[in-house]
């Protein structure tokens, strides 16, 4: 079944911002608690923003969601230092966003994670910058699998993030990273794909539907989890639709629930 990486608890987003600023702990549970409710299956928490500040801020962060999330948490960093922090904080096996191939980070990343429990984001980043084609994602895939199996992370808990970009530069963006999954998944079928699907949409008009259109195409093409708002209804139940008919929904069981509540409808 598809995961849904709940991404609302970023202080990029204005509200988040000024509940973090303002210790308004009852906001940041309430909006936890609907991710949840809504279907998340982790909840990214991303203290990034205010710059200075995100030592401090991902502590109360964690502080306030740790005790009432029912779900694992994605922490979310650029930052090792930041991630082995947060690391220490929580108790159910977290989700590390992110490792990349950048050196720096990398060289950072790894001594961390070795012998941890614990799922991983690698992205496929290196000091180049964005991949330029399928086969550069791909490659970068297989070196991150391979440096990440070595330290005892096993393939089925690497989260691979091709790296999504607007198809505004580039019309073949799409395809690129499409197919750039297809042969990932072809290479390692145990592992999982996820990533941000808006950069698709990036300088167009109308970008849900274009989010929603993608993200049919890329479950289509091995993508089993995405980080996304659940609280956005459409997306959601565009996924949970595509799970059925991707063959991940026994008897349609999921989707005739979703119905029945309301979630989903034509
Ligand atoms: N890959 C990985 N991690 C990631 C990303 C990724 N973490 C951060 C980001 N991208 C995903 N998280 C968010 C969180 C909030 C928003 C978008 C992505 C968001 N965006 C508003 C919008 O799209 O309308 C604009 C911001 C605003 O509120 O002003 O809220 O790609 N591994």
């Amino acid at each position: 079944m598809f995961e849904a990486i709940g991404e609302r608890i970023n202080t990029s987003r204005k509200f988040v911002q000024e509940a973090v600023a303002e210790k308004n702990a009852d906001y940041i549970i309430n909006d936890v608690k609907q991710q949840v409710q809504a279907g998340a299956s982790f909840i990214d928490v991303n203290a990034g923003a205010r710059i200075g500040h995100e030592v401090e801020d991902m502590k109360w962060l964690l502080d306030t969601i740790e005790p009432v999330a029912t779900v694992p948490l994605t922490l979310d960093s650029p930052d090792p230092a930041v991630l082995e922090m947060a690391y220490k904080m929580v108790e159910k096996t977290p989700m590390i966003n992110s490792i990349s191939l950048e050196k720096e980070r990398f060289d950072a990343m790894m001594p961390f994670l070795e012998g941890k429990d614990c799922k991983v984001i690698a992205l496929c980043m290196d000091d180049a910058g964005m991949p330029a084609s399928s086969n550069d994602i791909l490659g970068r895939a297989k070196s991150l699998v391979e440096e990440l199996n070595k330290i005892g992370i096993s393939t089925a808990s690497i989260y691979v993030d091709p790296l999504v970009q607007p198809i505004s530069t580039d019309s073949k963006k799409g395809i690129m990273v499409l197919s750039a999954v297809r042969a990932i998944k072809a290479e390692f079928p145990e592992i999982h794909i996820t990533g941000g699907l808006s950069n698709i949409s990036y300088g167009l008009p109308q970008r849900k539907i274009i989010n929603r259109t993608f993200v049919t195409l890329m479950m289509e093409a091995g993508m089993d989890s995405a980080i996304i708002d659940p609280l956005d209804k459409k997306i959601m139940a565009t996924i949970r639709t595509a799970d059925m008919l991707l063959g991940e929904d026994d008897y349609c069981m999921n989707y005739l629930k979703g119905v029945r509540s309301g979630d989903i409808e034509s």
